[in-house]
């Protein structure tokens, strides 16, 4: 049986039984990540990075130390190759990135007939117009991951569109739900994945069903939805402004449809996001905090136990928590991963069309940009604009949401 014996000897299992890796399958049942029952084990649709853990830095790779920021990211591995994640050390891998869920009835298919309609005045109003032209997009950064699919750098030509300046608030989410009575997908399957942190300590023993055997610091709760993301008894209490969660790539797309809109392709979200500026790592720059000051929410102290929230978050924040790039775009990096329109690949940016790229024709899981706010140095430097990974279409979690185009 798969044990996690995190860093500290005994991690998030020893501190919460409930987090316990003992419920979670071997990993030699999950040859293939992507096929396998619910309610029984998940993926980490990430490639996290052996020998990152302490007490393994004999793996790690060379630690360079740019700002202090910046960490190295050699080695990683590919989300079909779990088995090698206990070769680490005998550690588990370690990522903050997205826990897939396969639903046993892939025929629930998100409702769709979310009738289109024009840009509400007030949405219409929080987008910017962009101007388009050509760019640099993916990074050859060499603390990167390049498995990811994060190169090569090449040029991309887009037409001008207009982009959301924040992502989709609960705030409006709400509306759409009130017009169209939407359910989402996490309400239909009746559950959604929830770090582990966020889980009220006197609810964990009734609320997690199972943990992501790779990750356990993701849990399945029951009841975890957009307007209880933290499972029943949550709620969205001061918290109207902050970026919707729980929502899977189906469920942004029927919003983006009600919307008159549609998710940005993944060239159109990183040129966004860019802000003008030409192969920068961050939305502002290269320097993770210009000045000592913090430009995005993500994870400071010990992932995943503990969260100092040095910037000011635990969880995710308001949507205008932080300065907004140059084209006045806020929280594009950090708060939560936002869904891509793209089917992933790791070849996509070798592929790619130069005119208006809108990724491979076919896939098992969409292109997430722009990290979140358990993304840490340590584990998941995905924190970068050129960063992506992917989830499946009909996953959710608390740290998933997304913005729209036009
Ligand atoms: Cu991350």
């Amino acid at each position: 049986m798969y044990r996690y014996t995190g860093a500290d000897g005994g991690g998030l299992a020893a501190r919460n039984a409930m987090i316990d890796s003992e419920n979670a399958l071997p990993i030699s049942k999950q040859a293939s990540p992507l096929h396998f029952g619910i309610r029984k084990s998940y993926s980490l649709l990430d490639r996290n990075r052996p020998g990152q853990a302490r007490g393994c830095r004999d793996r790690a790779a060379p630690v360079r130390v740019d700002d202090g920021d910046i960490s190295p990211s050699k080695s990683y591995y590919d989300r079909m190759s779990f088995s090698t994640s206990q070769s680490n050390c005998g550690e588990p891998s370690k990522g903050c990135c997205t826990p897939s869920a396969e639903h046993a009835d892939a025929s629930v298919a998100a409702t769709m007939d979310t009738t289109a309609r024009v840009c509400p005045t007030d949405l219409r109003a929080e987008m910017v117009d962009l101007p388009g032209g050509t760019f640099l997009m993916g990074t050859d950064y060499e603390f990167g991951f390049p498995d990811d699919g994060e190169g090569p750098v090449h040029a991309v030509n887009l037409k001008p569109f207009a982009i959301d300046r924040f992502p989709v608030t609960n705030r409006w989410f709400r509306e759409f739900v009130k017009a169209t009575g939407y359910r989402t997908e996490a309400e239909r399957f009746g559950w959604s994945f929830v770090f582990w942190a966020h889980i009220p300590t006197s609810k964990r023993a009734t609320f997690v069903e199972e943990t992501v055997s790779a990750a356990p610091w993701w849990c399945k709760v029951r009841g975890a939805t957009w307007d209880a993301p933290e499972g029943p008894g949550s709620s969205l209490k001061g918290r109207e402004e902050h970026p919707v969660v729980h929502v899977s790539w189906n469920d942004a797309v029927a919003f983006a449809r009600w919307s008159g809109r549609r998710l940005p392709t993944e060239a159109e979200w990183e040129f966004a996001a860019r802000g003008g500026l030409v192969q920068k790592l961050y939305p502002w720059g290269d320097k993770l905090r210009p000045s000592g000051q913090h430009r995005c929410n993500i994870w400071q102290g010990d992932f995943p136990h503990h969260d100092t929230a040095e910037d000011g978050y635990a969880g995710t924040c308001p949507v205008d928590a932080f300065p907004p790039n140059d084209y006045g775009l806020y929280s594009m990096t950090g708060n939560t991963w936002e869904w891509c329109a793209d089917w992933f690949s790791p070849e996509s940016h070798r592929l790619s069309a130069a005119d208006n790229p809108t990724g491979p024709a076919t896939g098992k899981a969409r292109v997430v940009k722009g990290g979140s706010f358990l993304c840490h140095k340590s584990y998941c430097n995905r924190y970068r604009v050129a960063a992506r990974t992917s989830n499946t279409p009909d996953s959710s979690t608390s740290h998933m949401s997304f913005r729209c185009v036009l």
